[in-house]
């Protein structure tokens, strides 16, 4: 029998049975228990044939280039703006990713962060547990049903929350670079447009410089103050100082936040608002989608080393 190929994995997958049947199935080697890590890929990185990764932790140029023998990247996630385009297709490297199996669990978490800022759920469990309700009433909150939902990044998490949205009796609008052929959804020409229209602005928009800080203090006015922002995007398309003044001003009214710039340090300023809900980027994190994700970055491996291509690959990686 041939030896199985030599994986460098830089962080374990979070259910420990993923890495187990990754270890069984792979020649693994743990960077991320390196204590030395620039001298081990300096010593071994020619080793090594395949990269685990994911979405968080990512590979930038100088790992890619620490390993000349490269072929295949199997990332833990649907983002990829942590993965070094640049370096990767210099070296011809196919990349693959876990897309659509995490659609409904992130769809669920931005509804959850939705309908918690408009209802104050984890303020009223705050308001409860302070013993404040023998003291007067709680707060009126803002009614969810029937409201306009604007997505900015109608891909498939999108339109899966759109989908949910149905169920709430809302109006979907859109922003995309361009209108989704065959969308059921109004589609507006601007982020700020959408922004104008919306109660909810819902961010499913992917990282990187693109959409660095597109959600910038001139679309989150034009969300104003009856308007509640929810992210379970990536932290950098929202430029979070602008937020946080949008918030302590009252300028908008609320935001539900799964994703912040520098995770995990959300601004200080954040913590200290009531009309804020924080989640610890944890939308994909339920025991089915994280078992689903990470039996794709097996099979993505698999089917690379059988086929020459994963099975689910990033777009530049599809291209080559
Ligand atoms: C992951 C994510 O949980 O899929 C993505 O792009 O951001 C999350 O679903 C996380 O990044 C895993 O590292």
């Amino acid at each position: 029998m041939s030896r199985p190929p030599r994986l460098l994995q830089n962080g374990a997958m979070p259910l420990a049975a993923l890495n187990q049947e990754l270890a069984a199935r792979f020649d693994i080697h743990r960077l991320d228990q390196e204590p030395d890590r620039a001298a081990f890929l300096a010593a071994q990185g020619a080793e090594f044939c395949g990269l685990v990764t994911s979405a968080g932790i990512g590979a930038d140029a100088a790992l890619v280039r620490a390993l000349p023998k490269l072929q295949v990247v199997s990332s833990f996630g649907v983002g990829y703006d942590a993965l070094d385009e640049a370096a990767l297709v210099a070296q011809k490297v196919r990349v693959g990713y876990t897309p659509d199996v995490l659609n409904d669990c992130v769809a669920d978490l931005a509804f959850a962060l939705l309908l918690d800022v408009s209802r104050g759920v984890s303020a009223a469990d705050r308001f409860v547990r302070r013993g404040d309700w023998e003291k007067g009433r709680f707060g009126l909150q803002t009614r969810v049903s029937g409201k306009r939902l604007g997505i900015f990044g109608m891909g498939r998490i999108g339109s899966t929350i759109a989908r949910r949205a149905s169920g709430f009796d809302m109006e979907v609008g859109y922003h995309n670079r361009r209108p989704v052929e065959g969308s059921p959804h109004q589609y507006m020409d601007s982020l700020r447009a959408l922004a104008e229209w919306a109660d909810y602005l819902v961010v499913v928009a992917a990282g990187g410089a693109g959409t660095r800080h597109l959600v910038n203090a001139e679309v989150l006015d034009a969300l104003g103050p009856q308007g509640f922002l929810v992210n379970v995007a990536r932290g950098s398309v929202v430029d979070e100082a602008a937020l946080v003044q949008a918030l302590q001003q009252n300028r908008i009214a609320g935001a539900g936040l799964d994703v912040f710039e520098d995770e995990p340090r959300p601004l200080p300023a954040l913590l200290a608002l009531d009309n804020v809900v924080l989640a610890p980027h944890m939308a994909s994190g339920t025991h089915e989608t994280r078992r689903a994700m990470g039996d794709l970055v097996l099979e993505n491996l698999e089917t690379f080393f059988a086929t020459g291509r994963p099975k689910a690959e990033v777009p530049w990686s599809a291209a080559l």
